[in-house]
């Protein structure tokens, strides 16, 4: 019999960024000035990001990789197979591996804003799995593109590994949610990784690497932002600044100016005093009843949940 092989593509859905400009200056004006963090995911942000990741004072990826490593089988009974699996903001797409032939996905669709580094981890994926057909889009995953036309019209399931709802606002985090629910269907699933709320100093120490990766990589957003803005920010200028609110719980983190600065962005000045921050990124982190009250508030309920014996992270089923 003639085997039809699935096919690897890649779609580029067009200029994610370009039309931000008007955003990152309005966000660089405000107050408090801020930088949304999907900004930090250029080439070398990605390679960054990949780095903090192994550091010995980030636990988030190594205790997820070790939850979705035992208990796959587990997670696959309560999602059930055969299903299109996408994942927004899929990145170096090493998660999904551990989930492939439990999961038995009829497709995998990885979208991510850094064009390049998801085709080529995806080309790799599609290599080492010729049975899985693979559709990587690049795409704003924070809009959640629409689904390329073509997909298998099994039921869909959205794997958001990462605890990267964390990084959305509260309000925000309830959004995609919603929006993600409405893009799986009535028959969807929902996998989520979310990072649990615990002893500030462990959270301190994670966004605080003794090798400095973490700092590199707030720098870096603005060296992005140079090419972005064609403006002309010194990462010198700044000092990285991170910090858990135990109020709010979340990690809150900052560049802050080292002295006062102009800078030009996009033919305008931003001025900046001593001392002042720009917000990169807020990292939320959630107890069991305070993201079950997000699921509920999004149409959403918890059809599993999966953890670490030390309780850092969770990985949740949900369902419409
Ligand atoms: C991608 N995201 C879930 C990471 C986090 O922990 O919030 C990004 C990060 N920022 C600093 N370190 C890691």
């Amino acid at each position: 019999p003639q085997h039809l092989q699935p096919a690897f593509h890649y779609i580029d859905s067009g200029p994610v960024i370009q039309d931000s400009t008007t955003e990152l200056l309005a966000g660089l004006q405000g107050k408090p000035r801020r930088i949304n963090p999907k900004y930090f995911y250029d080439e070398r942000g990605s390679q960054l990001f990949e780095q903090i990741t192994q550091q010995p004072e980030y636990y988030p990826t190594r205790t997820e990789h070790a939850i979705l490593q035992n208990h796959a089988h587990d997670i696959a009974q309560v999602l059930g197979t055969g299903r299109v699996l996408l994942e927004p903001g899929a990145g170096n797409c090493e998660k999904v591996r551990l989930l492939l032939e439990a999961l038995q996905p009829v497709a995998y669709v990885p979208v991510d804003i850094s064009g390049d580094f998801l085709c080529q981890a995806a080309a790799r994926l599609a290599d080492e799995y010729p049975w899985l057909g693979i559709t990587a889009l690049r795409a704003d995953f924070t809009h959640l593109p629409s689904l390329p036309d073509g997909l298998p019209a099994a039921p869909r399931c959205l794997f958001y590994p990462g605890s990267t709802l964390g990084n959305f606002t509260r309000p925000e985090a309830r959004a995609f949610l919603h929006h993600a629910a409405r893009l799986v269907g009535a028959n969807g699933r929902l996998l989520l990784g979310v990072d649990l709320h615990k002893d500030h100093r462990q959270l301190d120490a994670a966004y605080n690497d003794a090798a400095g990766v973490t700092a590199a990589f707030n720098l870096n957003v603005l060296s992005h932002l140079n090419q972005l803005l064609e403006a002309d920010f010194d990462p010198a200028g700044f000092r990285h600044l991170a910090g858990y609110h135990r109020g709010y719980r979340r990690i809150e983190m900052y560049l802050q100016s080292r002295y006062v600065q102009r800078v030009r962005c996009a033919g305008e000045i931003v001025r900046l005093r001593r001392g002042e921050r720009i917000l990169t990124e807020y990292s939320c982190k959630y107890t069991h009843g305070g993201f079950e009250r997000l699921a509920r508030d999004a149409g959403l309920r918890i059809s599993g949940c999966w953890q670490d014996s030390d309780g850092l992270f969770a990985v949740f089923a949900l369902a419409p």
